[in-house]
């Protein structure tokens, strides 16, 4: 018996199933042009994905595809590793003391995108991680066109990046507007009728201008359309994947 690798044409004929058609993705998603050239060891910084506020120093542990997973060397402040000092953290010595290599910086997709948000700007937000909260939030931290989102008077693990286009982010005035529950910050005085002319000027600050929220279009998948996704309980497994639910800007697979 001549045995065959698993084939997705001959799965989408017996299931009788469609693949979700390669428009849907955005570029990243899609086959890659080149091979990456991040290579196991190479240094670099970047964000703590369980704090997204800390930036750190990172090596590069295991590339498969165009994936890499960090290891990371460090959760303090840029956080340098352990043993060097936080002030005079120098990356030119700590590259020859560790025999490593900066990732070189062409292996970077180039971000010359800028946003209109800026630090200190306030917004209305959903809590990602209590997706049914809209919440009064502030721009933390701005890198090229993305921004951190972060819920005032709460600690920083509900923060966030995310870009103009979020459909997460709102202006100020957003849940009035729509009939909608905004929360107020944590420990305000009076929340059931926080108002925001008060608060920005209490704290000094602005809210983000109207133009600045670029919504983009609905992902547009549809249910049962077959795709390949990373297993998050175990993002080394990429795994065939139907489409069974979807809302405008999520889906569940
Ligand atoms: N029940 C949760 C709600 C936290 C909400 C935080 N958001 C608004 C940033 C708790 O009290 O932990």
């Amino acid at each position: 018996v001549k045995r065959r690798s698993w084939s997705w044409q001959q799965y989408l004929n017996e299931q009788k199933a469609e693949a979700a058609p390669l428009s849907l993705f955005t570029q990243s998603q899609s086959f890659p042009s080149r091979r990456t050239g991040f290579k196991v060891g190479m240094k670099l910084e970047g964000v703590d994905p369980l704090h997204p506020s800390l930036f750190c120093v990172l090596t590069v542990a295991e590339v498969i595809g165009c994936r890499l997973r960090w290891c990371r060397e460090t959760n303090h402040r840029l956080h340098p590793p352990k043993g060097h000092s936080e002030t005079d953290f120098d990356w030119q010595l700590y590259l020859q003391s560790t025999g490593s290599h900066a990732a070189p910086p062409n292996l970077f997709t180039d971000r010359t995108a800028s946003c209109e948000f800026s630090v200190g700007m306030k917004l209305e937000a959903v809590d990602r991680k209590n997706p049914g909260l809209v919440c009064v939030a502030s721009v933390a931290d701005v890198i090229d066109d993305h921004f951190l989102v972060h819920f005032d008077n709460w600690d920083d693990s509900y923060d966030y990046w995310c870009d103009s286009s979020s459909p997460y982010i709102h202006p100020v005035g957003w849940c009035e507007q729509q009939g909608r529950p905004l929360t107020a910050p944590q420990g305000h005085p009076n929340p059931e009728n926080f108002l925001w002319e008060e608060y920005l000027q209490e704290t000094r600050s602005t809210a983000a201008p109207h133009s600045a929220f670029r919504l983009r279009a609905p992902h547009g998948f549809q249910v049962n359309q077959k795709l390949e996704a990373v297993d998050r309980r175990n993002p080394m497994l990429i795994r065939v994947a139907t489409v069974t639910e979807t809302e405008a800007y999520r889906l569940k697979v």
